[in-house]
């Protein structure tokens, strides 16, 4: 039986506790959501395989809400900041928040329709994301993102379309400052 429980977060270092699971994700398994290859090898070879970002979850099979912390490292791979892979959620009509609690990043969303919105995420506020809009987060500060995520605990994570095709737009490093331009590698 699942009994009531206080969970720990950490704003500033992300920690989640009592958690029940932890995964990481480096910059060689990530090396395909870049389109600057060249600078991907350049960040391999410079710095070594660094950490991009880090999921801590508290999720129980028997619950329908779970919840955990992303941690993402600052970061560019060329003219792109560190972001996520992105997702659609399998169960369509599953939505998701995002409370960010530490740094500046911007949630990068779009519809089954093609449709591209953004959701500024600084401490304060808390991003909505509706079912069936892909999104993807990217820290565009110079400290880590930590954001609170919460959603069902069975939405599950579809990856094929956005891994395969891209998103339509990329937030990228121009002058100091994250713009949001179109992808020219897209794959409509
Ligand atoms: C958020 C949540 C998680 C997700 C993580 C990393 O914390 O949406 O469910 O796994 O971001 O994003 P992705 O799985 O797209 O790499
Ligand atoms: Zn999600």
């Amino acid at each position: 039986m699942l009994v009531p429980q206080g969970v720990s977060i950490d704003a500033a270092t992300g920690s989640v506790s009592p958690s029940t699971g932890r995964y990481e994700k480096r910059v060689s398994e990530l090396a395909g959501l870049y389109r600057d290859r060249v600078a991907v090898s350049d960040h391999l070879a410079r710095r070594g395989d660094t950490l991009a970002y880090e999921v801590v979850d508290y999720r129980h099979p028997e619950s329908d809400i779970a919840f955990g912390t992303t941690i993402m490292q600052p970061g560019r791979i060329g003219a792109e900041y560190f972001m996520t892979r992105g997702h659609f959620h399998i169960r369509r009509e599953c939505a998701e928040t995002y409370q960010t609690l530490r740094g500046r990043g911007i949630l990068l969303l779009e519809s089954r329709q093609g449709e591209t919105r953004t959701v500024e995420m600084k401490p304060g506020i808390v991003a909505y994301i509706p079912p069936d809009w892909a999104h993807r987060s990217i820290n565009v500060g110079d400290e880590p993102l930590i954001f609170a995520w919460f959603c069902a605990t069975d939405a599950g994570h579809d990856y094929g379309e956005i891994l395969e095709r891209g998103m339509r737009m990329l937030v990228v490093e121009r002058e100091g400052e994250p713009r949001l331009e179109p992808n020219p590698s897209y794959a409509a």
